[in-house]
């Protein structure tokens, strides 16, 4: 059936008729392509249409899509069940691999999405700490959990506001939502709040307002200010978690948060998120410790399976030769976007890349928002209409996955060109 009918008859039962706002379409305008199949770095239409796909489901098919491998661990695994209900081997399998690839995590807890790793690591540090106040940064999304779905109040370093009806605003002043990459915010925020404060969550590289790194120093700060207040500096890695390394972030800056999120690339495209962090702390966790928190699918066999058949393959993968065809992607876009004399950024950490129509460095949520978003609108209807499929929104990060090739990177390329004559 044409993508314009089914979109239509999925409106009519479902909201947007997408099951995640952001598949709709609504920044960018336009019908959202209903897909049929996958393979590789393609993705197929309900209407044939291939396209070269760098939003790999939002970052899980880092492998590129229905790797064989995986689809046969699945295969195998559903054979023998898909749910218990009672504790299995593959789970201790996947712990230790998360263990082993993350010096900071002790131990580990599976859950069924990045949303609820993070709202576990929330209420694992407001109970670990008994204090309420959490900080977290514009422009970084940690998932739809209640006291993550805030925005700064009036001033800076002032109490949260719902940034959702449906949140109670007497929780949401208990989040302070700070500017990225400002640590004299992130200093006087703790200095004020401190004594109060349970934890700090943060995205180390961004990807939730584009992409965009954190300054020198940056991090290292937050680091300090929980070890001072006696909070905790929980990594969102849902995005990061064995995008950039074998590990996350955290390997490659040589920093230790006290917890860590993991989701997406860790489920191999299967529902999974886990949290992990110091024995100390994970042990609070029921039904050790006295802070609640359970999941009727949580490590589930199946999706351990297709998780566990991604990251033994990840380990064998030289994530430089993943780099480096992202870098000749976004260079020769840049090129492209220079000839034209066009004002951009291209914000690229590894694979993972977005591209702003902005003359002014993007370092927060404040600069990406400055970006010309009707010309990324624009330019996204017209690399679609090439046959590359972009991320439909501004404030998204783009994926390259070990199934992209050199004529991939030249097809994108050309598209690009063709696509800026509509610009
Ligand atoms: P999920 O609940 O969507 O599995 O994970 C929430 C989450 C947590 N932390 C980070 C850093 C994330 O990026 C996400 C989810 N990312 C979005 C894309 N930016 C998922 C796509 C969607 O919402 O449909």
């Amino acid at each position: 059936m044409e993508t314009r009918n089914l979109f239509a008859e999925a409106q009519k039962i479902i909201p947007g008729g997408v099951n995640s706002p952001v598949r709709a379409f609504r920044a960018v305008g336009g019908t959202p392509r209903f897909i049929r199949e996958a393979a590789g770095s393609k993705i197929i239409d309900t209407e044939g249409r291939e396209y070269i796909d760098y939003v790999a489901s939002w970052g899980p098919m880092i492998l590129g899509h229905s790797h064989p491998d995986v689809v046969a661990a699945i295969r195998e695994a559903a054979g023998r069940g898909t749910s218990y209900g009672a504790p299995t081997e593959i789970e201790i399998e996947m712990a230790r691999r998360i263990v082993d690839a993350f010096p900071s995590v002790e131990m580990v807890r599976m859950v069924s999405s990045g949303t609820e790793a993070a709202m576990t690591a929330i209420r694992l540090a407001r109970g670990f700490t008994g204090r309420d106040r959490i900080i977290k940064f514009a422009g970084c999304y940690h998932g739809h959990a209640d006291s993550l779905l805030v925005k700064a109040g009036s001033g800076v370093a002032t109490l949260g506001i719902p940034g959702s009806p449906g949140i109670p605003p007497q929780l949401a002043e208990l989040t302070i939502t700070l500017p990225f990459n400002d640590s004299d915010a992130v200093q006087n925020a703790v200095a004020r709040y401190g004594d109060e404060l349970a934890c700090i969550i943060v995205e180390p590289i961004a990807g939730n307002m584009g992409v965009v790194p954190p300054r020198p120093g940056f991090l290292e700060t937050l680091r300090a200010a929980t070890h001072q207040s006696g909070s905790l500096l929980i990594f969102d890695e849902v995005i990061t978690g064995f995008r950039l390394a074998y590990g996350g972030w955290q390997n490659l800056a040589g920093l230790i948060p006290d917890l860590t999120c993991l989701g997406k690339i860790i489920g191999g495209g299967l529902p999974v998120g886990a949290l992990g962090g110091r024995r100390e702390i994970m042990e609070t966790l029921a039904p050790t410790g006295p802070v609640y928190q359970a999941g009727t699918l949580s490590g589930n066999p199946i999706a351990l399976s297709a998780g566990i058949a991604t990251l033994d393959i990840l380990r064998g993968k030289p994530y430089p030769a993943l780099d480096a065809m992202a870098s000749r992607l976004c260079s020769g876009m840049a090129d492209l976007f220079r000839k034209k004399g066009l004002p951009f950024q291209i914000n690229r950490i590894g694979s993972m890349f977005t591209l702003f129509f902005t003359a002014e460095e993007v370092v927060d949520f404040t600069t990406a928002s400055r970006s010309d978003t009707e010309r990324f609108a624009r330019f996204f209807q017209g690399m679609l209409e090439a046959g590359i499929y972009l991320a439909p929104a501004q404030f998204e990060a783009g994926f390259l996955s070990f199934a992209h090739t050199g004529e991939d990177i030249a097809r994108t390329l050309a598209a690009c060109e063709k696509a800026l004559k509509t610009l």
